[in-house]
């Protein structure tokens, strides 16, 4: 272990052990009780083992998690907001006591690093959110990760580290804080301004940065969590390819780009804090901190957990103690008149000043709009519009649910036949019959069972989704709120049309295709939907359709009708 002194960032606490030595440990370790770590905590302790959380050596014991969830300071009286903490279940907890070794893993079984277990205590939850968050709403996704996912006992100690967390993207961009430090030593960067993000950069955001740089003299760290970030953000995969266009934006040799493997909190100005104490240990002099930091949004009360300056005002507060000087930035918006970016503080009262904002951005992403040229650079956009393509490219699900002998398959085998007509997209037909013979042979028709059929197709479902394809079901799904789950599961990617096919049973049965309805009156089969078993009718599907007095080929022109007027097929070429 070293405490790397530099002109840059101040001690680094590095907790890896030697090649050796690492080597010894993995052998001592398959005797260690085994924790295996969440991907919260790998995103933690990948900052502390590589010095990015100095002066952290582990996981807070309970007089630290105290001391910083109360007033902000370790027990040494050193600044730090956020607790660090490793959660566990009760049960892993009561196999282990004070003194233990406890190996800590990657989900694949690599051991990453050992905890000296100095003490296991029961948090009070609300408390730390209400302490370090301000509140105990859920609405607040760090709240919500404390009270809802996290677990309910912590496990404090020293770390040492064996293994750094394995990457597989993006490692030539990936640096530690010694890798940094060592990095502009070597140009002779002696003032460096870093830029925290989480969202694609556009040219408001490079034109901020290359104020703010210009401002302190300073060159520039671009320096994007690729950790964990607000749900519903775009993916860390996506944003990289965008800032690797941004990064040519920039004049040469003044700026860099590296990823943070950091798990962010979203807690306004004490995560300000935060992300500067780490940003001084990857070296940086200055900080920029902009318009509602790491916010969290708003609460289930409509108001914004925090003020808009207030993780400037805080930053401010305690920046001789980080080591860092802070850039506060207003807001940037684009002047008409000047045809610049200009801080909204700076801006003339006869100016006309123009903005898009983050929804209306995604409005324009999904609908296809133009982006104008003022707003972002055509490669981020073009890299953007792969991630989010317009309605008429993303995948969707049509789910038929209906009564056995409705149609369903009629139907869907005719909506298949006009789709694949249309083309564009692949598509796949998870026919009611076909599943059972594929994916849930083993299956019956009790409750259980036909849950566990729709689950899978609504798993099948959900990834061609996800892939840009068409997926169109036809099971019975005769319960609600499994077909509640499988839209959610099909929300996620792209749309789910569900067609309530609702052939009435009297028709069902006169028509008897297969001959089941009057076995099932004679009680040759048992629990046939309809008959002996229940079938829950949709309250809002997108489409019904009674099959009566309409052929199937009218029947598929109707949902044909509907895609095309949610905007996901296009008829216009049609002759
Ligand atoms: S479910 O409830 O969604 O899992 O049912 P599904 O997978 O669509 O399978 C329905 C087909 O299985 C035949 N079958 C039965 N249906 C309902 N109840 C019972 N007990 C039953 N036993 C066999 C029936 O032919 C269904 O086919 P379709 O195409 O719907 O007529």
């Amino acid at each position: 272990m070293t405490d790397l002194i530099q002109p840059h960032g101040g001690e680094l606490k590095e907790l890896y052990l030697g090649a050796e030595a690492a080597e010894a440990e993995k052998r001592n370790a398959a005797d260690y009780p085994s924790w295996d770590l969440t991907q919260r905590q790998l995103c933690d302790i990948e900052l502390l083992l590589n010095g990015g959380f100095s002066p952290l050596d582990g996981f807070m014991a309970q007089a630290d998690y105290q001391g910083v969830v109360d007033d902000m300071r370790l027990t040494s009286g050193t600044l730090w907001p956020m607790p660090i903490t490793l959660d566990v279940t009760e049960e892993f907890a009561g196999t282990i006591k004070q003194g233990d070794n406890v190996a800590l893993r990657d989900p694949e079984g690599v051991l990453i690093a050992v905890l000296d277990v100095e003490d296991i205590y029961t948090p009070d939850r609300t408390h730390e959110a209400k302490q370090v968050f301000g509140s105990d709403d859920t609405a607040h996704p760090g709240v919500d990760f404390l009270l809802n996912q996290s677990n309910p006992v912590y496990v404090g100690g020293r770390l040492t580290g064996v293994t750094p967390p394995v990457h597989y993207d993006f490692t030539h961009l990936r640096r530690t804080p010694r890798e940094l430090r060592e990095r502009f030593a070597k140009s002779g960067w002696r003032r460096v301004v870093a830029f925290q993000t989480r969202n694609p950069m556009h040219r408001a955001h490079v034109e901020l940065t290359f104020r703010a740089a210009k401002q302190a003299e300073a060159n520039l760290l671009i320096h994007p969590v690729v950790g964990m970030t607000k749900p519903g953000d775009v993916d860390h995969f996506s944003r990289v390819r965008c800032y690797e266009h941004v990064l040519k934006k920039y004049p040469e040799a003044t700026t860099d780009l590296s990823l943070l493997p950091l798990a962010m909190r979203m807690g306004g100005p004490r995560e300000a804090v935060w992300h500067a104490i780490i940003r001084k240990n990857h070296g940086c002099t200055h900080f920029i901190i902009g318009r509602d930091h790491a916010g969290p949004g708003q609460n289930s009360q409509g108001e914004d957990f925090y003020g808009p300056y207030d993780a400037q005002h805080l930053v401010e507060q305690y920046k001789d103690e980080v080591g860092i000087e802070v850039i506060p930035f207003q807001m940037m918006v684009y002047v008409k008149e000047r045809a610049e970016y200009a801080p909204v503080d700076e801006v003339e009262e006869n100016e006309t000043t123009m903005q898009i904002s983050g929804t209306e951005f995604r409005r324009r992403m999904r609908e296809g709009l133009d982006i104008p040229e003022w707003f972002g650079y055509p490669e981020v956009v073009a890299e953007l519009r792969k991630t989010f393509p317009p309605k008429a490219k993303q995948g969707f699900t049509v789910f038929f649910t209906g009564l056995s002998g409705s149609g369903k398959s009629t139907i869907a085998n005719a909506l298949m036949t006009k789709l694949m007509e249309l083309g564009g997209r692949p598509v796949t037909l998870l026919d009611g019959d076909l599943v059972r013979k594929h994916l849930s042979s083993e299956l019956g028709f009790s409750k259980e069972h036909r849950d566990l059929n729709i689950q899978r197709i609504g798993y099948v479902a959900s990834e061609i989704t996800k892939n840009g394809g068409v997926a169109i079901c036809a099971p019975i799904a005769p319960y609600e709120a499994t077909r509640a789950t499988v839209r959610g599961m099909i929300e996620e990617y792209g749309a789910f049309i569900e067609v309530h096919v609702a052939t009435p049973l009297e028709e069902c049965e006169r028509r008897d295709r297969k001959g089941l309805y009057a076995k099932a009156r004679q009680g040759i089969i048992k629990g046939f939907t309809g008959i002996d078993d229940p079938y829950e009718e949709p309250q809002d599907p997108e489409l019904r359709i009674d099959t009566t007095d309409s052929t199937p080929d009218e029947c598929a022109q109707q949902v044909i009708l509907k895609l095309e007027h949610m905007g996901y097929i296009s008829l216009q070429n049609q002759g």
